[in-house]
């Protein structure tokens, strides 16, 4: 059909044979120069929002406005959902969830590896930050010698210890341990203490929220009793003074949800990225920078003060510390330009 017209507005045109090649040699190379520009131009973002997890302490949220302000200052669409920890794994798999930012080796090192072997999400390396999550107590309950022997775990296991820890609430007047949300870890802790035989003198309350944890080291204080709470590191704590008990070492499969004796401490463990697997193709640019990006002991400690000892609101906290610390972020952007 083409051709036919073609001929006809020659034949009109009375233009030459050769011509007409160079015509259609032009209008091939025209063909080619555009397809070349368009993969070109297919190698930049979709579009499409980038969708990053938000969860319960506040590193992960500050981090999350964090990340996302520096993928908005490239140009990218980025949307912030509120999402289960340890469910959000599947999610990313599934592709709801573009990235993870704060994978934590101790509480979410399972629904991770669970999700990692499926299929669909991929580990995306580790934050220069190290961390641990365990129960612990701010320095001033060793100072005023409320369980002398601390933070040998075996300092539990003197009565006199678990007294000091006692509050109206505590069943039989055990001492009291207040762990993070359940949703963290679901039982480890419970299942520890009965596993090292402490279930005699110390019982385990489940906070509803980070802050009850922070409410609490404020609150024994005041009242001058000892407390142990579950905390973690890097966080904000690290610059106050605060221990964590050291129990008997971690090994992979001690804990009793990993088929063990449950008779362990948390792993000095990892702090990983993790994101979908079309994430490199659907966002190249995004993608590399979120490669690049990797935080230390330090940052994730100051991004988690910002909210818990300066009393800023998360996004307020993102944006001072994208201010802050330029020198920091902006060389991931040019990476892979
Ligand atoms: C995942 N967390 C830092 C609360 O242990």
């Amino acid at each position: 059909m083409t051709i036919i017209l073609l001929k006809h507005i020659l034949n009109v045109l009375n233009i030459k044979k050769g011509e007409i090649m160079r015509k259609i040699i032009s209008l091939i190379s025209a063909v080619i120069i555009s397809a070349v520009s368009f993969a070109g131009i297919s190698n930049a973002d979709s579009k499409k929002p980038i969708v990053i997890p938000t969860h319960n302490w506040s590193s992960q949220i500050v981090m999350a406005y964090v990340i996302g302000g520096i993928m908005e200052s490239m140009g990218n669409n980025v949307k912030y959902v509120n999402a289960d920890s340890q469910a959000v794994y599947e999610s990313i798999r599934i592709g709801d969830v573009t990235i993870s930012h704060e994978v934590w080796e101790s509480a979410f090192g399972k629904s991770f590896t669970t999700a990692l072997d499926k299929g669909g999400l991929l580990d995306w390396g580790d934050h220069e930050a190290r961390t641990l999550e365990d129960m612990g107590y701010p320095n001033w309950v060793a100072e005023k010698g409320l369980c002398p022997g601390l933070p040998d775990w075996t300092a539990l296991k003197n009565p006199d210890c678990a007294k000091n820890f006692t509050t109206p609430d505590s069943p039989d007047g055990k001492g009291r341990m207040l762990e993070g949300p359940q949703t963290w870890h679901g039982d480890l802790i419970p299942q520890r203490v009965d596993a090292l035989g402490l279930g005699d003198l110390w019982w385990v309350k489940f906070a509803g929220s980070a802050d009850a944890l922070w409410a609490e080291l404020a609150a024994a204080e005041k009242e001058g009793r000892g407390t142990i709470i579950f905390n973690w590191t890097p966080n904000f704590t690290d610059a106050d003074g605060f221990t964590f008990i050291e129990f008997p070492p971690y090994y992979p499969g001690c804990r009793k949800s990993d088929g063990g004796d449950g008779k362990c401490g948390s792993p000095r463990g990892w702090l990983k990225k993790a994101a979908n697997y079309k994430f490199p193709k659907t966002h190249p640019h995004a993608y590399t920078i979120f490669s690049q990006l990797s935080f230390t002991t330090k940052q994730v400690g100051e991004m988690a003060a910002l909210v818990d000892t300066d009393k800023m609101d998360h996004k307020d906290a993102a944006a001072k510390w994208l201010a802050d610390n330029e020198d920091v972020w902006i060389p991931w952007t040019k990476a892979g330009m």
